[in-house]
């Protein structure tokens, strides 16, 4: 590590409201939401059916008397039919990154990106951000939320940007290098990519200045946080966030980095089982669910994020009052269920960081020959552990093994390849191939 110490900084006030204040602030913006969202269709007709009036909120109680949205409804009245305001006040668009078809498009009026702004600040200033630093941000720029989300709550916070955007590693290399930047913002698996360029090219660490990053926009594991810490001698800061909640900025870790503050004056948070639909106990894993407080452009009510993660309402040691979500453990939709278990690929990455020898980059692909699920797992080996010996590979393949069996209680094919054969990503990772599907 780099001795760098984040100290315990709050962006503004309303991150630490008495928990009283906040319910009635919540409450107060409810009403106005469901005012505001008489004018989308969908909510109009749905909330319609629910027999659920503005004037008939009275308190969070009634949040539950509303209907939840999905990602199809928003499919359905793709492109702009959930807009709530007038094509002219819109300020900007961006896209959810769908992997088929359409993306989800999403609005702005000119308030919305100052409030979207204000969110990435309060993140980032909890996670070390100070005016002086400068920050490399290497997410894409374009309609992915994650480049301009990010580089506004930068800006906001008064620290400079170096908007690089995502892709062309030994640029990024250099231009951390000569530019003696402090902080990284990008997805952790494009992190790892970084890293593995800067020990491949026996970059010293001490020409580097990077302090601390700030990683997000997909899953994953405490394992890649002490593995990326330990590589680059850096502090690793998780935060998250959806396009159609807002993008960056729903929450994010502060320096106690146990969980991550929503910012719950903007949202409400649920956390639901997903098939019941009914709340999940504080500290259960369950599908969050999210209600917009502030936005004009696209309000959102009950939005179901498949999500899986859990929610911890007991205060921080920062002085912050708002409920901490657990790391996204998965996406109820990127679940692979074999032979009849769930399993999230966040589950095969704990496994293989946990065993010596392999690099963390892997893929999963699955198959279903004669009607039983057949799941490879690729892992890379590192470049020591590519020159070992056949009977030391052999043990490395069923120490994999059982590392996995222990995560997942399934047993799955290992594959060893060489290393740096498996795909890099720039952006968020794609580590499964379901073949399943094409029959
Ligand atoms: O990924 C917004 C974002 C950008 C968040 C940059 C943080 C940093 P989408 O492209 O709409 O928006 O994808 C949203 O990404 O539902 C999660 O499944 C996943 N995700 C985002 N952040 C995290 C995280 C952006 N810290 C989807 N941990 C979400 C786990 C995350 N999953």
């Amino acid at each position: 590590m780099n001795g760098f110490v984040v100290e315990n900084r709050i962006w503004d006030q309303e991150e630490c409201l008495p928990r009283n204040e906040l319910t009635a602030l919540q409450t107060a913006r409810l009403k106005e939401t469901v005012a505001r969202v008489g004018k989308v269709p969908f909510y109009r007709d749905a909330l319609g059916k629910a027999g659920v009036t503005a004037d008939s909120i009275r308190s969070l109680d009634d949040l539950r008397r509303l209907p939840f949205t999905t990602k199809d409804d928003l499919r359905n009245y793709y492109p702009l039919g959930m807009l709530a305001v007038d094509r002219k006040e819109v300020a900007r668009y961006h896209g959810s990154s769908g992997t088929t078809g359409k993306p989800t498009m999403v609005a702005y009026t000119k308030k919305d990106l100052e409030h979207w702004a204000n969110l990435c600040a309060r993140f980032l200033t909890g996670g070390g951000l100070r005016p002086e630093h400068s920050v490399q941000i290497a997410f894409g720029y374009g309609l992915f939320t994650g480049g301009f989300g990010l580089h506004y709550g930068v800006e906001r916070v008064g620290a400079s940007v170096i908007p690089v955007s995502a892709g062309n590693t030994p640029k990024q290399i250099m231009l951390m290098l000569d530019m003696q930047i402090d902080a990284l913002v990008c997805t952790p698996s494009y992190a790892l990519t970084l890293s593995e360029f800067i020990i491949q090219n026996d970059i010293p660490r001490s020409a580097l200045n990077l302090k601390y990053a700030h990683f997000g926009g997909e899953p994953w594991t405490e394992d890649l946080r002490t593995r990326i810490e330990a590589e680059m001698g850096i502090l690793c800061f998780n935060n998250y966030g959806l396009s159609e909640v807002i993008g960056p900025g729903v929450s994010g870790e502060c320096a106690a980095r146990n969980g991550m503050h929503i910012s719950e004056d903007a949202f409400i948070v649920e956390c639901i089982n997903p098939e019941t639909l009914e709340p999940v106990p504080p500290g259960e894993e369950g599908e969050l669910v999210f209600t917009s407080l502030c936005k004009e452009a696209m309000p959102i009510i009950r939005y179901r994020t498949r999500d899986i993660a859990s929610l911890n309402p007991e205060p921080c040691a920062c002085g912050r009052t708002t409920v901490r979500m657990g790391r996204v453990t998965g996406r109820s939709d990127d679940m692979m269920i074999i032979k009849g278990v769930n399993v999230y690929p966040s589950q095969i990455e704990q496994a293989l960081l946990r065993v010596d020898g392999t690099a963390p980059h892997y893929q999963i692909e699955i198959d279903r020959p004669d009607r039983r699920d057949i799941v490879t797992v690729k892992v890379e080996l590192t470049e020591k552990s590519f020159s070992a010996s056949m009977k030391e590979m052999q043990e490395l393949r069923e120490r994999i093994d059982h590392a996995i069996h222990g995560i997942t209680g399934l047993r799955m094919n290992v594959e060893l390849v060489s290393p740096n054969t498996l795909d890099r990503f720039v952006g968020k990772a794609q580590r499964v191939v379901d073949h399943r599907k094409k029959v």
